[in-house]
């Protein structure tokens, strides 16, 4: 878990050890540091950038860091519950909510000062991630928490007229600690939002799956100012349509979760959005791949192992996913590497 994106003017990120120098890489500077680890702390940000600690690994020995880095030199602020740091064209942004209740009220106040923060800087949001305690328990109204969640998302975005259009994300469980939120924006942002037309999107989907509809969608692509281009993938599950595909076979829910991965990436889906450049499952790093059941973690582990690249930081998690029915869900990012004879697109 060493190995770090092309140095390009995009955040790019590394997944390393826990106990590890997180400082910044000679040329880069830190934008945030996120703690996969045994317990959630408040965020605390210092002069580099914000540090953020989601509760998901079973030890200390077993977490890792998500460091995110920039090109340029950082500068850090706190809005509401929001702590951010940007620098001037791109943006990472991170709140808690403590264990609750009910988080509906919690959810819209914290994503209302995100959206009200982004804009008022001139951001726009390309990819978001959520780790939510207690994710398929019920709520103090007997509500599952994930529906609760979507429920406070869903009335900002209905306040703020936004239907779709939504970027990539992840809602996942965490093993304790609330809400943990944190989301990387870019300055006046032409990111384009991808669907994957194997999958009803999330915008659509039934309202037996919840009272309010989750609203993301399956994968960002973003292109830097020097052209190179990123993939941002979304939790993806296995869900065809809107249905949770193989309940109780979590070697063909891997493998249909890969599927849906390399069909969103691909050459036919980035050229159906207008993108050129498809990439594959071969493509892919920083990838999280979360696990229901610890006893599925060595199939689930095989399967990635042979279909994802050797190069690629993988890290296995155990961690609820939105859906009782879906056993395993992964997400990662497929970066593009400018050939050194290529101009800017
Ligand atoms: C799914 O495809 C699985 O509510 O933002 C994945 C990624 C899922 C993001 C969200 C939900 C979300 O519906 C669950």
């Amino acid at each position: 878990m060493t190995s770090t994106l092309p140095v390009v003017n995009a955040p790019t990120v590394a997944l390393q050890s826990i106990g590890a120098d997180t400082s910044a890489p000679i040329g880069r500077h830190l934008l945030g540091v996120v703690n996969f680890t045994d317990k959630s702390s408040e965020i605390t940000i210092d002069k580099a950038c914000p540090r953020v600690s989601v509760n998901l690994a079973e030890t200390v020995g077993d977490g890792f860091a998500e460091v995110w880095t920039t090109a340029r030199p950082v500068t850090t602020g706190q809005f509401g519950t929001i702590s951010w740091a940007s620098d001037g064209e791109f943006f990472f942004g991170a709140f808690h909510i403590p264990e609750l209740p009910q988080y509906a009220e919690a959810t819209e106040a914290s994503y209302t000062e995100v959206l009200e923060l982004t804009e008022s800087l001139g951001y726009r949001p390309f990819r978001i991630w959520h780790y939510i305690s207690g994710l398929n328990e019920p709520n103090a109204a007997g509500l599952e928490t994930y529906r609760d969640f979507c429920l406070g998302r869903a009335r900002v975005l209905e306040r703020s007229g936004i239907t779709h259009d939504m970027p990539a994300a992840t809602v996942i469980g965490a093993h304790g600690g609330g809400i943990v939120c944190y989301l990387l924006a870019r300055r006046r942002g032409a990111h384009v939002n991808l669907e994957n037309p194997r999958q009803v999107p999330a915008y659509h989907y039934p309202a037996r799956y919840g009272p309010k509809s989750p609203n993301f969608a399956r994968a960002t692509h973003l292109t830097a100012a020097d052209g190179s281009t990123f993939l941002y993938v979304s939790g993806t599950a296995s869900i065809l349509g809107h249905r949770s595909m193989h309940p109780g076979d979590v070697a063909a829910q891997t493998r249909l979760a890969l599927d849906n991965v390399g069909y969103v990436i691909g050459p036919g889906n980035l050229f159906a959005h207008d993108l050129n450049a498809g990439q594959g499952l071969a493509d892919l790093t920083a990838v999280k791949v979360y696990v229901r059941h610890r006893a599925d973690l060595p199939v689930v582990r095989e399967i990635c192992r042979a279909t994802l690249p050797e190069s690629a930081d993988v890290v296995y998690l155990n961690a609820d996913i939105c859906r009782s029915d879906l056993l395993v869900e992964l997400e990662g990012i497929a970066p593009q590497q400018l050939a050194t004879s290529g101009s800017p697109q």
